[in-house]
Parts: structure tokens; sequence; C-alpha cells
């Protein structure tokens, strides 16, 4: 790493900056590095490590003609997900963690990690990343500083936050009065899989990360500081940090309705976030904005309502099945100044992965010749990372400070069966059971079996920092006199037919949904009632250009009260597991369900 500046001890001798100072000196004491850079966030710092990264071979350049200022970055084949058995929530209490979480005792859990992290950045640069998260003049907003040695991570972090001197000099202001800033350390280590750990201590507002250079287990910033830590806070302080994408949908006389949709990783959070609209909306006028596709800090306004930040400047999406048809915006946004990671390249060394075209890769995501035999050639779970600021439908109003009005929260997950293309709940208390009660088929995203269902409230069940019983109880907090509280729906776009075919076209046929959706909330759209909320008519859908038949169309939206009854057994037995910290409040809503369903036996 010649390339980076000679190392300073400290940025300036500003007291509030005194426990950051401490802290690197005393991270620097344990993990030994040859050279410290504190990051500064400038052009001139990024291409210096993108050109030390070229030079070792840690990123390599793509088709400069077709993408400008593109690189593939491949990684250890052992590191390509995040590690969720690996990850875990260190508080005093173990109960507090919950049983959605892997605990460990913070004593015990810094003895074992620091013991990894001792002497690990011998002949490597210690990089100091102050980051913030949300708009950087966001009251909402929330910093942090990553100490690592991965120079990946670096440019990484650059891209996905907003990352060097206005972070810090934001630290500064707010040390000055008091406020604490997240504190995230990360090595790659040896990158062995047995010698790897992700750990939180929220009562500490820090992360130890040891042992993996890949997204979620690195960009210390994004699950581990935006959702773990910051559920965490949210609880204490009276706001959610939530898994949830946030989209703009423009109406034709110009009216904007934001909406924030918690689906698990890999289940189209990206492609929804940026959906273009059936050609029949276009012609009226129809727009939609992308706010975030991850992540939203929601927080309760004088006025009621629910606003919501994408604590993110980035994407860090799913590469495989990204294209012009799924999500066009997608595509465009990567054509240039874009990290991908464990994608494969076409001979003329563009990048490529499964679904984005007909065209046949030359070189697999590992390096190797491409041979079908070994299988995809990008890895399902290969990734591209690129500011929010590239995507065509990017909101002007993204950075706005106070945030966006979310009108309505939209639950999903992958279910090939049973579960109706959309519907609402009767109200917030239902809709947090209904949120409690999502599930969803497992994804490439996280290592372990795909395909699997699990329950997944939220889309939170790698990510909530603390017991799900107080998660429950927090969201049911919200409801109180005064507020505007969105409306709460559940969507579904995975059902298959008896051939296992998808029975919904999905992509920029879910505007349909998000439009009935929106006349819900305003009061224009129909519903009728249900055993497990309100479903749309299948004439209270738009159909004009859609290319289904009406059976279908009427198949997805029907409720099966003897599968939803044994749905219905499940899921309490789930939320049962919460114990004593589950609100009584959930389980009188899930019996209550329970007792609608009987009734049509
Ligand atoms: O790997 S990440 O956590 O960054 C992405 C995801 O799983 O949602
Ligand atoms: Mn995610």
């Amino acid at each position: 790493m010649n390339a980076v500046p000679a190392a300073r001890a400290t940025p300036v001798n500003g007291s509030a900056l005194a426990a950051l100072n401490d802290w690197v000196a005393e991270v620097a004491e344990l993990t030994r590095p040859d050279a410290i850079h504190w990051c500064d966030g400038s052009d001139a710092e990024y291409q210096r490590l993108l050109e030390a990264m070229q030079a070792d071979g840690t990123l390599l350049p793509l088709n400069q003609d077709t993408h400008p200022g593109c690189w593939l970055h491949r990684s250890d084949p052992q590191d390509v997900a995040r590690v969720e058995h690996l990850t875990f929530v260190c508080t005093s209490a173990r109960e507090d963690a919950g049983p959605n979480n892997h605990w460990m005792a913070p004593d015990e859990a810094h003895a074992k990690i620091d013991g990894l992290f001792d002497g690990c950045m011998r002949g490597r640069t210690l990089y100091v990343v102050p980051y913030c998260m949300g708009p950087i003049d966001s009251p909402l907003a929330r910093c942090g500083v990553e100490i690592t040695d991965s120079p990946y991570v670096v440019a990484n972090m650059r891209i996905m936050t907003r990352m060097g001197a206005d972070a810090l000099a934001r630290i500064e202001r707010e040390g000055a009065q008091g406020k604490p800033f997240v504190k995230g350390l990360h090595s790659t280590g040896e990158l062995d899989p047995d010698r790897r750990f992700i750990m939180h201590f929220p009562e500490e507002l820090a992360i130890k990360s040891y042992g993996s250079g890949y997204g979620g287990n690195a960009l210390l910033g994004k699950k581990c500081h935006a959702l773990r830590i910051a559920s965490w806070q949210a609880r204490q302080e009276g706001w959610l940090a939530e898994h949830m994408l946030i989209v703009g949908v423009e109406n034709p006389q110009g009216e904007t309705h934001y909406i924030a949709a918690a689906f698990p990783s890999a289940c189209g959070k990206t492609n929804l976030a940026m959906l273009i609209p059936p050609e029949g909306y276009r012609a009226k006028g129809w727009k939609v904005w992308t706010v975030g596709d991850d992540i939203a800090w929601m927080h309760r306004g004088e006025d009621g309502r629910l606003w919501a930040i994408n604590p993110e400047a980035g994407f860090f999406g799913v590469a495989p099945g990204t294209s012009a048809k799924s999500n066009p915006n997608a595509l465009a946004s990567i054509q240039r100044d874009t990290i991908f990671t464990n994608v494969a390249v076409t001979a003329d060394n563009q990048p490529w992965w499964e679904g984005l075209d007909d065209r046949v890769p030359a070189i697999d995501w590992q390096g190797r010749p491409y041979d079908p035999a070994n299988g995809p050639a990008a890895h399902p779970n290969a990734r591209f990372t690129v500011s929010a600021s590239q995507c065509p439908t990017y909101s002007p109003h993204a950075e706005d400070a106070q945030g966006v009005p979310i009108s309505a929260i939209v639950f999903g997950g992958r279910r090939a069966s049973l579960v109706p293309l959309v519907f609402q709940a009767r109200d917030w208390a239902h809709g947090v059971l209904v949120g409690a009660a999502m599930a969803s088929e497992t994804t490439a995203a996280a290592t372990g079996k795909v395909g699997v269902v699990r329950r997944d409230p939220m889309a939170m069940k790698p990510f909530c920092g603390y017991h799900f019983g107080d998660y429950f109880s927090h969201w049911l907090s919200f409801d109180q006199p005064g507020s505007k509280l969105p409306g709460i729906f559940h969507v579904n776009w995975f059902r298959k037919d008896e051939e296992g075919r998808f029975m919904w076209p999905g992509f920029g046929d879910n505007m349909r949904v998000l439009e009935w959706i929106i006349g819900r909330v305003t009061g224009e759209a129909g519903a009728v009632e249900s055993a497990i909320g309100l479903v749309p008519e299948a004439s209270s859908l738009n159909r004009d250009g859609l290319d289904l038949d009406g059976q279908t169309l009427r198949s997805l939206l029907q409720v099966d009260p003897a599968g939803w009854r044994h749905e219905y057994k499940a899921i309490a037995e789930f939320i049962g597991e919460f114990g004593e910290r589950l609100p009584g409040k959930l389980k009188a809503e899930a019996d209550r369900t329970a007792r609608a369903l009987d009734a049509l036996a």
C-alpha cells in the first residue's frame, strides 16, 4: 500500500475528538499496523486507493469503453455472503439479545475477538473511516467510525455512506455535545471461516468484525450499524431502524406517496425501489422515485406521521437477475463508476451474470474459464456497489434532512404457496402481527441452505439487535393518540403454480398493487374483508395491459381458510417462543385471527 499518503497519528487536536484519537491509538496498539491513514473522502484519495488495489490485484479493471470507472473484485470463494451463525449480539443480560440472536457475554466476546485482532494488521495499513449514516445535515442521521485494514472496504464505504471530512466534522461537533459515535473495528484477518466473527456490543455502541471482507460482514455502516446497533438505539429513543426500501409513487395529479417495504435480503427490494410503471401508467403521468433500497430509519414527526430517511448513500445490490426487464434503472446506474463483486466477465471484459442477457460469459466469478459444469458463472450473491445518485429515478427528496412522510408500510417474502398477492392489515396492531408473522424462503445472501421457508419478522431476523418480544412491543407503542400511522400491507410476488412457474409477472406490474395500496390509504380503493385482512377484488386492481388471465388473478387474491388455519398454528407456535416478552396484544391479535379462521371451518 505505497500509494496511500503518509500516516498521521491524529487528525486534529480538538478535544471533542479525544475519544476517537484514543480509540485509534488503542486499536493500533493491539493490531500493529505498518501505517495509519485517516480517510478524508476526497476524489484524490479514492483514486489513490483504486490505483493501489489495481496494483496488488484486489481490483481488476473492467472494459473501460463500455463501463468507465468500473472494477471487478473477486472475493475469497469462502467469503461470499453474510454469516448469520457467526454473528453475535453481546448484551450483558442474555435475555436482552433474545432467542432471535446468537449471544455471547461481552467480556468473553471481547476477549475472543481481541485475541484474533492481536497483531493482525502487521504489514497492512489501518484506515480510519469516519462516516455518516443519513444526509450529513439531517438531525435523524447518525455517525460512526470504522477502522479497517481493507482498502476494498474503504472504497465500498465511500460509495455506501457519507464518508470522510464532513462526517469527521459532525463527529467532532457532536462529541462536544456529548453525543457518541458508533465504533466499528474490522479486519479481514486471514479470511478463514474458522476464524471469523461479527460481534455487536449495543450497550457500548461498538462492533467488532474479523475474518471476512464481504458486504454485510465488513461494511460496518450497513447491517451492523444501521440495523443491529441502530435498532437498539431506536428502541431506547423512540424511533424505528428497519430493513426497508423507500419508494415514492407520484400520481398524475403530482402527489407523491412514499411507501416503506420490508423484504428479506435478495427478495427484490432494489427492484421495487426502482420500479418502472407499465406503459399505460407512464402515459397517464405516474412516476416512481427511489429513496432507498435496503434500510429505512423512521421517526414520528410533529404532525403525527412517520418520516423516513435512507441512512445509506449507495446501493449494494444483487447482480444476478438484474436485467433490462427486471430493473432497467439499476442497469443504467451500473454502467459507470461501479464496483462489481464476484460477477463473471464476457470475452471483452464486460461484467456479466445469470439473467442479464444471452451472451456467453468467458470467465467465471472465481477467475476460471467459464464451464457450466462448475455452476453459475456469477456467484448467486454477486453484488454491485454504486452511488445512489447514479440511479435515474433517484428522488429529489432522498436527501431531505427531515426525510419523507410514509403513507404505507409493506411486508413481504418469497412464498411459493398460500400467501395472496396482497392484503391489508385491519389496523396497526394487526399490522404488527402481520409483520411479526412474516416468513420467506432463504436466499444466497446468507450462507446456508437456500429455499427453506423460515420466519423472518419484518425481514429483521438477521438484523434486530435485541429481543424480538421487545421489538414487537416497540412497534406496538407507535399507536398513540394523535399519531397518523401508515397503513400496513403484506405482498407476495412469488406464488408458483403446480408446474413451478411464477404466477404473477412482477417487476413493473407490481405498480398495480402499489396503486391499490395508495388507494387504500387515501380511501379511494375498495377491499373485501377476510379472516387474515382486507383483500382487493380482482376488479379493484388496474388490469389495463396486464398479461394475466382473470382466473389466475382471482386465485392470487384468494384466502384459503384451511391453509391459513395451518399457517396460524405455526405462527402461534413461533411467537410463543418469545415467552414472557411477547406483548399480550400481539398474542390477542393472533388468537383473534385464528378464531376467525376456525369459524370458517
Ligand atoms: O450482505 S448484505 O448484508 O450487505 C446484503 C444483504 O444481505 O441484504
Ligand atoms: Mn438487506
